[in-house]
């Protein structure tokens, strides 16, 4: 009994599958060279390009602008509420200048926090425009005697409100400006986020029943759980003595709002 040749590619079958792969190869690098040519569809052909040679990608330069609440978002008449404008960024920057939007109906402004800032010259410090709902700043970042800008992320300025009286609030940023520091004035393009908080009257029951200090679908949870015959004010969020189906569209209204 003779044992069983091992079954070999021959030499001419294994050539033409080089061949092929080297066409497969060739037409892809091909068709990426096609839409690299092509404004609509240069992004497909980099990242072609950029996967079969293994070029790592330049990261596009960003900044970014985010609204941090300092304090709770559920707060009570009188009681006041900061948010902080922040930056962060991946090229070093020179100059900053924003608009917040503040709710005058709800809420008078309190201080102004431009101390802790990533700004070392404020062309306009923050404050009031002649309009009551409006914040406005700005200022540049010399770092390294002059030679160096921003990089990384900071606090820009923190406002600090006070509510007068109960409702939904929102401070957003309706404009803001961003230069990079590459002696051209680059400018970044950035959003401009908003942030809500709600503002009830003191004595009135908090819709955070789960107190984590946000209001969401568990605090829902929990008002159903205790829906059912129950007079106890913690549950009566509207104040009219019982706890029913008004008090559940309230919570859920807040949570919607909110998030
Ligand atoms: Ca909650
Ligand atoms: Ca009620």
């Amino acid at each position: 009994m003779t044992p069983e040749s091992p079954i070999e590619s021959t030499p001419k079958g294994s050539g033409i599958a080089r061949k092929i792969l080297f066409l497969i190869v060739a037409l892809i690098v091909i068709a990426a060279l096609i839409l690299l040519a092509l404004p609509m569809a240069r992004d497909v052909g980099g990242i072609l390009i950029y996967s079969i040679f293994g070029i790592p990608r330049q990261e596009e330069p960003r900044a970014e602008i985010t609204l941090e609440p300092l304090t709770s978002r559920l707060i009570t008449v009188n009681d006041t509420f900061t948010v902080a404008f922040n930056v962060k960024t991946s090229r070093p920057i020179n100059l900053i200048a924003g608009t917040l939007h503040v709710p005058a109906d709800v809420v008078e402004y309190d201080s102004f926090d431009s101390e802790n800032s990533i700004i070392n010259l404020w062309i306009r410090d923050p404050s009031r425009t002649e309009r009551p709902d409006e914040v406005k700043f700005a200022g540049g970042i010399q770092r390294d005697g002059g030679q160096g800008g921003f990089t990384g992320e900071g606090r820009v300025v923190a406002v600090t409100v006070k509510p007068v009286k109960a409702g939904l609030g929102y401070i957003k940023v309706a404009d803001a400006t961003v230069l990079a520091h590459d002696g051209k004035g680059t400018e970044f393009p950035v959003g401009r986020p908003a942030i809500a908080f709600l503002v009830r009257n003191p004595g009135e029951a908090s819709p955070d029943l789960n107190g984590d200090g946000d209001v969401g679908i568990g605090d829902v949870g929990i008002l159903l759980f205790h829906f059912a015959g129950n007079a106890e004010g913690r549950y009566d969020l509207n104040g009219d003595g019982r706890t029913d189906i008004a008090d559940v569209q309230l919570l859920w209204s807040y949570a919607s709002q909110l998030h």
